[in-house]
């Protein structure tokens, strides 16, 4: 359930029990507040602000019990928004005339279908957008980007037979040929147990830098937001094999422990992207606004 849906509830049913909603006795606003604050800690929020969040809206129904919509907004978007913000890219640091974006992540993440999202859109800002296919061992993986590509238009590159780094390597220089304004390589899902996977993955990145010298090569790895916690940590894993430089959150429509975003500030990780569903509108940039607009559900505001 979405976060201010359950919150609610769980503050309803509580009221509801002494009858009334506007007497919520001492006792039971202690309830409520341990119950706000166990339902922030299971959603993968850090301790520390899931105890300061729970105290402050078992305090403001003392005040105010009748506007329970109204006050657990303002209080979540007073504590959360900025704490939001700092995930938030600051700009854009990659000059480069051809920009590239190699995407990674376990499978089944949402990396093949969050990147024709993405192609789509820059496409109708103007950009020249050329996309790579590296999962060459599956050749269902390459048909299906291939098939998604050529309903929108994209310009996609692929071989088959060779190595996921040669295909990676040639298309920078197919790119540059091109005069593309990007590059979006999408890699094969592997887990971050599988060294063997894993160490393939920094070659793709090695071999590709010595088609791009004079271009940083972003790396971004996608996560599916329904795991919670244990996302951060395949990004940790993820990290040691090669250097990320940002997040695409998928499956936010499904938000339930948001939380766990929090922890890639240690990281210094931003997050660019949220993806929303399965059509191929269904993303946005990542604002603090936004996250916290799936977060809480709000709609039903
Ligand atoms: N609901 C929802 N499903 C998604 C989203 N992104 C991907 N999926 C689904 O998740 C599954 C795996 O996606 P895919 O892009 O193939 O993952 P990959 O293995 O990382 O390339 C597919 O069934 C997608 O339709 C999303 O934002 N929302
Ligand atoms: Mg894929």
């Amino acid at each position: 359930m979405p976060l201010f849906s359950k919150i609610k509830s769980l503050i309803l049913s509580e009221s509801n029990t002494l009858g009334s909603r506007s007497s919520v006795s001492p006792i039971s606003q202690e309830e409520i507040i341990q119950k706000v604050l166990d339902y922030f800690i299971e959603s993968d929020f850090p301790l520390k602000l899931s105890t300061s969040l729970s105290k402050m809206i078992g305090e403001k129904i003392k005040k105010n019990s009748t506007d329970i919509d109204g006050f657990i907004k303002d209080v979540i978007y007073r504590v959360l928004l900025p704490e939001f913000k700092e995930l938030e890219f600051k700009g854009d640091t990659n000059e480069s005339i051809l920009k590239i974006h190699m995407v990674v992540g376990v499978n089944g993440a949402g990396k093949t279908t969050f990147i024709p999202k993405l192609a789509n859109r820059l496409k109708a800002d103007g950009e020249k957008i050329i996309v790579a296919g590296c999962d060459t061992f599956r050749t269902s993986a390459v048909e299906q980007l291939e098939e998604w590509l050529s309903k929108i238009g994209i310009d996609f590159f692929s071989l088959a037979d060779s190595s996921p780094s040669t295909v990676s390597y040639k298309a920078i220089e197919y790119a540059k040929r091109e005069k593309a304004d990007r590059l979006i390589i999408d890699t094969a899902g592997r887990l971050p147990s599988n060294d063997a996977l894993m160490k393939e993955l920094g070659k793709i990145y090695t071999v590709s830098k010595k088609s791009a010298i004079d271009i940083d090569i972003d790396v971004w790895q996608v996560l599916d937001a329904t795991n919670g916690q244990s996302a951060i940590e395949q990004v940790k894993k993820f990290n040691s094999y090669l250097p990320l430089t940002g997040i695409i959150l998928t499956k936010v429509e499904g938000l339930s422990q948001g939380g766990f975003i929090l922890g890639l500030k240690e990281l210094n990780l931003p997050v660019l992207f949220l993806s929303h569903g399965e059509t191929i509108d269904t993303i946005k940039n990542f604002s603090a606004e936004s996250y916290l607009e799936f977060l809480l559900d709000s709609f039903e505001l």
